[in-house]
């Protein structure tokens, strides 16, 4: 038996990001993201980048996206009907300095997220911002190579400067980078890290921009803190959670190394402000050699995170004995089927005892608080003959994890929130689908373009306004 609700305060809402939800790519002064040159995509045809700039016959769905750039107050009086405590969302670099190396910030952009405070401060919900999630500025790409570019620390410094001032008094909860992690595997070369020539998909440049942005982070935390020594800043990671999908040693051991490269490297220099002995075994063998300053190491020391997020979807195998076996994908990555779980329609493997595991084994190794900043299930919703979108199946998936999360409370874990992802229909960011969708509200607009951007509560948005209710204890 676990506890029946959630400790007083707990933080529920929802998430989303600037690139994926906003639309408005080309409004008040805002420059183009590296988002705004991605095509739509499915599960069988991959999204494309067509550098440098949008073509005219090409269908880019972030240029509109769910168009909460229009409809922000409906929105967010919708999240305020559900109960929000709290609404995670990133503030889009390029609305803020379109090219990204600019010297001063497009103030039209800032007015329109002075906009978005106003209305959360009305229903009382707290921001959680990410500073950067998947929307770094084109011309940083183009101009710079994106993040293998030392540069960029300066740049992102600029930026994070200007939002930390602004929003001195408004906004306490800061996320320095989406995923950061996510460049340990290829999809984060251009996701994470902006860089667009192909040959940056390698492990040199991939952990040479992490490498930068672990820096940057570092030192928008101490930033932060001058500004206001109230603020907290917390690291966010797509927690890989692989088991080995055999009981044989070499499989039981591969598993390890790799939580141990695809979370704890990022981990631990975000939390224990140093690259653990297995980065630099690892960096060894696969002959990647970063370029660090002599200062580097005492920023990283100093720049220390507050409290520990991640995104978790689902779980996968890994093995050196089985290499054969049947693969599907999750998120970012590639692994083995486990034969004992279900997937998406995506094929991400649904595993919500897989949650408390992840929140034991982080706590187990930080100690300090955990918030869950995405989870949730991205499928096809029909829109039944009553008019309305009866997603049982995602209450389900929602019901399953967030009973898990009361089980790792009760094992001692000092989880302080959930927001779970897309709480709005919205643009898949790996195959920048809209079927693809997540949203306990359904957004009238499809993968052609068309739709009319209405917005509609679904069966989860009544489920979840009850669970909040109730601080997680009917979950029915
Ligand atoms: C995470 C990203 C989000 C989001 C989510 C779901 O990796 O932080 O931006 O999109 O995954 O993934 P997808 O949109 O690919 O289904």
């Amino acid at each position: 038996m676990s506890i029946t609700k959630m400790p007083e305060g707990f933080l529920w809402g929802g998430a989303t990001a600037a690139n994926q939800y906003e639309g408005g790519w080309d409004e008040d002064g805002r420059g183009p993201s590296i988002a705004d040159i991605l095509t739509g995509g499915s599960v069988s045809k991959q999204r494309r980048l067509t550098p440098p700039a949008p073509l005219p016959d090409e269908f880019y769905p972030n240029h509109e996206a769910t168009d909460f750039y229009h409809h922000y107050k409906e929105d967010i009086a919708l999240f305020g009907q559900m109960g929000f405590k709290v609404y995670r969302f990133s503030i889009s670099w390029s609305r803020i300095f379109p090219q990204g190396d600019e010297e001063t910030p497009n103030e039209k952009g800032l007015e329109f997220y002075d906009k978005v405070l106003d209305e959360l401060e009305k229903y009382g919900i707290q921001p959680l911002v990410t500073i950067s999630h998947y929307e770094n500025p084109l011309h940083l790409s183009l101009a710079y190579g994106g993040w293998k570019n030392r540069a960029l620390i300066d740049f992102y410094l600029r930026f994070a400067r200007v939002l930390f001032e602004r929003y001195k008094n408004r906004i306490k909860y800061w996320l320095t980078f989406n995923e950061i992690n996510m460049l340990t595997v290829p999809f984060g070369a251009v996701f994470c890290a902006g860089m667009l020539d192909p040959a940056d998909a390698c492990e040199q440049s991939r952990y040479q921009a992490m490498h930068h942005q672990l820096v940057a982070s570092a030192l928008a935390v101490r930033m932060a803190k001058e500004i206001n020594p109230d603020f907290q800043l917390g690291c966010m990671l797509a927690y890989h959670n692989a088991y080995p999908y055999t009981c044989h040693p070499k499989d039981i051991f591969f598993a390890q190394q790799y939580g141990q490269i695809h979370n704890s490297i990022a981990g631990d220099v975000h939390v224990r402000g140093a690259y653990p002995g297995f980065a630099w075994r690892y960096f060894r063998d696969h002959n990647i050699h970063l370029e660090m300053q002599p200062e580097d190491a005492e920023i990283l020391r100093q720049g220390t995170v507050d409290f520990f997020t991640i995104s978790y979807y689902s779980s996968s195998c890994v093995s050196l004995t089985a290499a054969d076996g049947e693969t599907t994908q999750g998120n970012g990555s590639e692994n083995l089927k486990n034969p004992y779980l279900k997937a998406s329609a995506w094929g991400w493997q649904i595993d919500a005892l897989g949650l408390r595991h992840v929140l034991n084994e982080i706590y187990d190794r930080y100690q300090i608080p955990i918030m869950i900043v995405e989870n949730g299930l991205g499928a096809v919703d029909e829109i039944a003959p009553d008019g309305k979108v009866h997603d049982d199946y995602r209450i389900e998936y929602m019901r399953q994890h967030v009973e898990q999360m009361k089980e790792a409370i009760d094992d001692g874990v000092e989880l302080i929130g959930y927001t779970c992802w897309g709480c709005t229909d919205l643009v898949s960011a790996s195959t920048g689908e809209v079927k693809k969708r997540y949203g306990l509200i359904f957004v009238n607009k499809f993968d052609d373009g068309t739709g009319d951007l209405s917005r509609m509560p679904k069966d989860s948005f009544y489920w979840y306004k009850k669970v909040i209710a109730t601080n997680g204890e009917d979950l029915a």
